[in-house]
C-alpha cells in the first residue's frame, strides 16, 4: 500500500490550521493536524519541502518504521516543528490504516477502555460574577468538568479571558498583543474565585484552573495550598517546565493535583516529572508530541506512575487532532480527562467529523480511521491569515511567560 501523494493544506476558517493529507495507490487517504499556533508555515514547509518527498513510495502500513525513519533520520531530534510534522504523518498513517481495515481507529489501539471520554469546557469572564455565569452555561449544557478563568483587577489581559463566553481564541492578527502581568493580585484573587464557584455549584462538578506558566515554583506551591479546600480536579502549568525538577517544590507543599505538558513534544520532556511522580496529569497531544504512536508510549510510562492523561484540546488543535485525541482517550487505560474547546461553525464545516458530545462526554464515532475529513474546496475559501499568540510583560516592562 504505497504512498503516492502528499500535500499540505493551510486554511483559516476563523483561525489558522495546517493539515497534511497523504494518498495511497489504492486511493485511500489519511489526514493529520500539523498546526503550531503562531508558527504555522514553519511546519508546512518542513512537511512539503523535507518530509513529503521522502514518503512517496513508502508502505503506508509501516507506521512505527516511518516514525523512527523521520525522527532518527532527521538527525536533529525533537522540537515543536519537527514533532508536529512527524505527528501529522503518524496520524495520517493511522487514519489510512483504519480505513484500510474498515475500523474506527480506537479498535486498532486495543479497543474501548470506557464508554465515552470525560471532557472539560472553558468558563471565563471579565469578573467573578461573569465567570460564575459562564460556568452555569456549561453546567446547563451537561458538562461535568469546567475550567474557570477570570480577569483580575490590576492585571491587564489575564490569561484565558476570551472574546465570547463559549469561544476562546488567544491568537490575534497583526503583531502580538502585549499583556500585563502582576503575580500578587492574581494569587489573592484565584482562591476567592474558587470559593465562590464551590458556593454556587457545590462539589458535584469538577473544577480546573490554568496558571499558564506564570508562577515561580514557590508561588505555585502557595497557590496550590490555598486552593486545597476547593478540591480542584487539577491546577495546570503552575510553573514553566523546561526545568522538570522545579516541580519537586510544588509537590512538596501541596496535594492539589498538577497537570502539565501542552507544550511538550516528546517523552523526554516529561520523563522526570512522570518517574518522580511530580504530576498527576500529562497534557501532551497527538499534534504536538509526535502523533498517536508517541503519545501511546508517554501514556504507557505514565501508567506505571499513576499519572493519567489529560490532553490539550484548545481551538488551535484542529478537529483532526480532536478526533485523534478521542480515539487515544477511549483506548488507553490511564485516561483522565480531555479538554474540549468548541470550534467555530466555520471550522466544523471545513472538517466534517464523526465525533460527538453528549452529557459532558465525547465519543469518536464509528467511522473508519479517524472519522474526520477536510473539505478542500471549502478550505480554499479561507486563505492563511497570519496571527500570533500574545506576549506578556510584568508591570515594570520585563518580559514574562505568557
Ligand atoms: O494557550 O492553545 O489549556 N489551554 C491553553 C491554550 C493555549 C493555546 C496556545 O496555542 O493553555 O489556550
Ligand atoms: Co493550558
Amino acid at each position: 500500500m504505497r504512498i503516492v501523494e502528499g500535500k499540505v493544506i493551510v486554511c483559516s476558517p476563523g483561525r489558522n490550521f495546517v493539515t497534511l493529507k497523504l494518498v495511497t495507490e489504492d486511493g485511500l487517504h489519511g489526514i493529520g493536524d500539523a498546526t503550531l499556533n503562531g508558527r504555522e508555515l514553519a511546519v508546512a514547509s518542513y512537511l512539503s519541502d523535507h518530509v513529503i518527498p521522502l514518503l512517496i513510495g513508502r508502505d503506508a502500513r509501516r507506521i512505527e518504521d516511518t516514525w523512527q525513519y523521520l525522527y532518527k533520520g532527521a538527525y536533529w531530534r525533537r522540537g515543536p516543528v519537527t514533532m508536529a510534522a512527524i505527528g501529522a504523518v503518524d496520524s495520517a498513517l493511522w487514519d489510512i490504516c483504519g480505513k484500510a481495515r474498515n475500523a474506527p481507529l480506537y479498535q486498532l489501539l486495543g479497543g474501548a477502555s470506557r464508554d465515552s471520554v470525560l471532557v472539560y469546557g472553558h468558563a471565563n469572564g471579565e469578573s467573578e460574577d461573569d465567570t460564575v455565569k459562564a460556568a452555569a452555561k456549561y453546567v446547563d449544557m451537561g458538562y461535568r468538568a469546567i475550567r474557570a478563568q477570570s480577569a483580575v483587577a490590576g492585571v491587564t489581559h489575564a490569561y484565558g479571558v476570551g472574546r465570547g463566553t463559549l469561544y476562546y481564541e488567544p491568537a490575534e492578527k497583526g503583531r502580538p498583543l502585549e499583556c500585563g502581568w502582576s503575580t500578587e493580585p492574581y494569587l489573592d484573587f484565584v482562591p476567592k474565585l474558587f470559593e465562590r464557584l464551590r458556593k454556587e455549584f457545590g462539589f458535584g462538578v469538577h473544577l480546573l484552573h490554568d496558571v499558564h506558566h506564570r508562577l515561580t515554583p514557590i508561588e505555585a506551591a502557595r497557590l496550590g495550598k490555598s486552593l486545597e479546600p476547593y478540591r480542584l480536579f487539577w491546577l495546570e502549568d503552575p510553573t514553566p517546565a523546561e526545568n522538570q525538577a522545579a516541580f519537586r517544590t510544588i509537590r512538596h507543599h501541596t496535594v492539589t493535583p498538577i497537570a502539565v505538558g501542552e507544550v511538550f513534544n516528546t517523552i523526554y520532556d516529561c520523563q522526570l516529572l512522570i518517574e518522580e511522580e511530580l504530576i498527576d496529569y500529562i497534557r501532551t497531544t497527538v499534534v504536538h508530541a509526535g502523533g498517536i504512536s508517541h503519545l501511546r508510549k508517554i501514556a504507557a510510562l505514565a501508567e506505571l506512575h499513576h499519572v493519567r492523561t489529560g490532553a490539550h484540546g484548545a481551538t488551535d488543535l484542529s478537529p483532526v487532532a480532536m478526533a485523534g485525541a478521542l480515539h487515544f482517550d477511549l483506548s488507553v487505560h490511564n485516561f483522565g480527562i480531555q479538554e474540549y474547546m468548541r470550534h467555530t461553525d466555520e471550522t466544523d464545516r471545513v472538517f466534517p467529523h464523526a465525533y460527538a458530545f453528549a452529557d459532558g462526554a465525547m465519543h469518536p464515532g464509528e467511522a473508519p480511521g479517524l472519522g474526520v475529513d477536510i473539505d478542500e474546496e471549502l478550505a480554499a475559501k479561507y486563505p492563511y491569515d497570519p496571527a500570533y499568540l500574545p506576549v506578556n510583560r510584568k508591570t515594570d516592562g520585563t518580559v514574562h511567560s505568557w
